[in-house]
């Protein structure tokens, strides 16, 4: 049942109940209709309310039907409002905690809008690349005026209702008891016989030509990846200019337009990525979980530090344990400058920084430690110091505790093997910066727990992050696959391009930095470093020398002042080096290569499709669960640009066949051992598939 119906003192209550939200799906459209129809015909009834159940009044259009006929399906939103506006008893609609999307257009059909405090108000439709398709932008603005309306659209910015009580968007703040207000306040309006529409109204703005040109202007900038801005611009001055039914018109127009742009696609694609990947296929979702209410973090270094800020921001007191005081003294002093900087930028209270560093404990001792719910070890990247680092924690911490590691590719099996509890055991990679970057790869061990997994993924949601769960390989899903990005990235300089180029390709195609500006960021030598192990432990995995002879020169990047670019001193911007350019120039005569002009369709294509390859094997192996797993680790801890949705829904969009064909040409060029293709794209291409289908 998805709508419920009962009638109380002359009011009939019609109930949305479409858990989780309140979406409102074509079943819940349908009842919605069947309501007003019921209680039309029974003379008893002399005013309708409309409210949600659960925690929500609607979330708005059931985003799971999107890509289904269900979503366009009659009784369509439009359809559902058209019937309410027409009834010929006075609706209300009661509203608390969540009005969203179709949710709040369902609202503004209504004659009366009465909110409980504190309900979270918004238009999000442009995050998921569309406009308000049911009558937001046409109603919006005539209720609460033009920049208000029109500010909250191009956004999808969520206000609270606190904020709208004098917008004109509601008749009543009820607070306490919703329902006997609501319907209190039906039975007042059936005496007033009173059926007040929005679409009724004007739209107030002095200067709303100028106002609109402003606002276009300013989104303007963006439309190129993001055409949903503009085109809310657009709606709502159709608001303005149009008569209610044609401004309808061209706003259904313009919201089938976006439906079908890929951006839209690629937003839809992430948010629905992001939930799914809080779902672990073998772990049912009522799953126990472990309550986490102490944390402890082993290390206070860079990666330490940021993954306690998580834990505080979340009001979790936290443990950070060092074997030096001067190291200790050194992590808890980083943690407070963050802190204070974000203080100073005004995102922080002087308070909210002074309860968040009450709830941090520095010690030296694990004695301190054992009463940890989570243990979070983010020491030296060396399995030996995992070892001695494990060993203890298994002595020390009470048992059913979680124990995870931070490791970014280290065996966490291996890790386990160091405990007599390695059900208990785990992988929490962070990204880098910890309390930043939203991706959190969750790697299971082969013994880890159910109740481990779903304890963690439950807490990932609560500190703010987008887990993904992980098998264990050498570098999990988002390192293993950026390696192969890496080799190619060199192996286009050994044919003829030079890092600029290829930077500037790929950052074209919507990465936030290319391969070779994010090396000299993040330190040339990490890579370095893994070729090196990589060298003794897969030598078949060849890698361009060019970053070798560039480390040998000291070029570790930014920090030492030169990298694949120069830098001047105190300044970021990365500056072609004439000398860097002509050691890869003389690379390849060495090699006896002769250079050749790359295209940058060619660089977007073998960078792009290097993760697309090895994303298809990982998943093959299992080691990432669904396609959208992998996209969602790219576009939340790589910077794989959102419009595009990832690198599987983009060779979803390319077409898996093209894709393939791709991967063959480039097999059979240099290096082409590096391109084996990936039996899951060749199964899929010939069975006409997608990754995602
Ligand atoms: N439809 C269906 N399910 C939804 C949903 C929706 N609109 N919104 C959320 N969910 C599910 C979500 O997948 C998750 O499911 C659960 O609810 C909890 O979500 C015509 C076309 C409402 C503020 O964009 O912003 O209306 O994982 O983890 O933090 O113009 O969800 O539990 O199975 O986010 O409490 C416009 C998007 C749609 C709202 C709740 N509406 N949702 O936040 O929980 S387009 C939106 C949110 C539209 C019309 C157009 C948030 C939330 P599961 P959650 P939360």
């Amino acid at each position: 049942m998805t709508v419920e119906y009962k009638v109380q003192d002359g009011v009939a209550l019609i109930t949305l109940d479409n858990p989780p939200v309140n979406g409102l799906g074509h079943a819940t459209r349908l009842g919605v209709v069947a309501g007003v129809a019921r209680a039309a015909d029974d003379d008893s009834v002399r005013a309708i309310v409309i409210t949600g159940a659960g925690k929500a009044f609607s979330g708005g259009a059931d985003i799971r039907e999107f890509n289904t006929p269900k979503a366009a399906q009659e009784p369509s939103l439009h359809t559902v409002i058209r019937i309410v506006e027409a009834s010929a008893k006075p609706v209300v609609a009661a509203l608390h905690s969540v009005a969203m999307g179709g949710g709040l257009e369902l609202a503004m059909g209504c004659h009366y809008r009465v909110t409980a405090p504190g309900t979270q108000i918004a238009l999000p439709e442009v995050k998921l690349g569309l406009l308000p398709g049911a009558g937001g932008t046409q109603r919006l603005p005539r209720a609460i005026g033009l920049e208000p309306a029109l500010n909250m659209i191009v956004s999808g910015d969520t206000v609270m209702s606190d904020a709208l009580a004098d917008s004109g968007l509601f008749d009543e703040v009820i607070d306490g008891d919703l329902l006997a207000g609501a319907i209190a306040f039906a039975q007042r309006a059936a005496e007033s016989g009173k059926r007040p529409l929005l679409r009724e109204r004007k739209v107030a703005h002095e200067n709303a030509e100028g106002f609109l040109q402003f606002a276009r202007n300013t989104v303007a900038a963006m439309a190129k990846n993001f055409p949903a801005p503009v085109k809310c611009v657009d709606a709502v001055q159709a608001a303005v200019q149009k008569r209610f039914d044609d401004g309808i018109q061209y706003e259904r127009s313009l919201f089938i337009e976006l439906m079908y742009t890929p951006q839209s696609r690629a937003l839809r694609h992430a948010f629905l990525g992001e939930r799914a990947a809080a779902k672990i296929p073998d772990v049912p979702e009522d799953t126990p979980v472990c309550k986490v209410e102490r944390v402890a973090v082993i290390g206070a270094g860079t990666m330490g530090g940021g993954i306690a800020m998580n834990f505080l921001n979340a009001g979790i007191p936290v443990t950070i344990l060092e074997t030096k005081q001067e190291a200790l003294d050194r992590g808890v002093a980083t943690i407070r400058k963050n802190y204070e900087n974000s203080a100073k930028k005004g995102k922080l209270t002087q308070e909210k920084v002074e309860e968040r560093m009450a709830r941090l404990t520095p010690t030296l001792s694990y004695d301190d430690i054992r009463d940890a719910d989570l243990v979070i070890e983010a020491v030296f990247e060396e399995m030996g110091v995992k070892e001695s680092v494990f060993k203890r924690l298994d002595e020390v911490v009470k048992p059913g505790a979680i124990l995870a590691s931070n490791t970014s590719t280290l065996d966490v099996d291996r890790i386990a093997s160091f405990t007599k509890r390695p059900q208990d055991v785990v992988g929490m990679h962070f990204f880098s910066p910890a309390n930043v970057m939203k991706l959190l790869e969750v790697v299971r061990g082969a013994k880890t727990s159910k109740d481990v997994l779903a304890t963690v993924m439950r807490i990932a949601k609560k500190i703010r992050k987008t887990a993904v769960v992980s098998g264990v390989c050498d570098g999990f899903i988002g390192n293993r696959m950026i390696e192969q990005y890496g080799r190619q990235a060199g192996f286009l300089l050994d044919e003829g391009a030079l890092p600029e180029q290829v930077d500037k390709a790929i950052e074209k195609f919507g990465f936030a930095m290319g391969p070779f500006r994010m090396g000299d960021l993040a330190g040339n030598d990490i890579g370095w470093a893994i070729r090196k192990r990589r060298a003794v432990e897969r030598p078949d995995m060849t890698y361009s020398k060019t970053g070798d002879v560039l480390c040998e020169l000291g070029h570790f990047g930014q920090k030492t002042g030169a990298g694949w670019y120069d830098y001047k001193a105190g300044d970021r911007k990365a500056y072609p080096s004439q000398a860097v350019n002509e050691m890869i120039e003389q690379h390849s005569r060495d090699l006896g290569i002769k250079r050749r002009k790359i295209s940058d369709e060619e660089i977007v294509e073998r960078l792009v499709y290097a993760l697309v390859n090895e994303g298809a094997k990982i998943l093959e192996e299992g080691i990432a669960s669904k396609a959208s797993d992998v996209d969602m680790v790219y576009l939340t801890g790589y910077g794989f640009p959102l419009f595009v949705g990832g690198p599987m829904l983009y060779a979803d969009t390319v077409g898996l066949h093209n894709v393939l064909q791709a991967v063959r040409r480039y097999s059979k060029g240099y290096r082409g051992e590096a391109w084996q293709p990936a039996p899951l794209i060749e199964r899929l291409a010939e069975q006409g598939k997608g990754f995602n289908d």
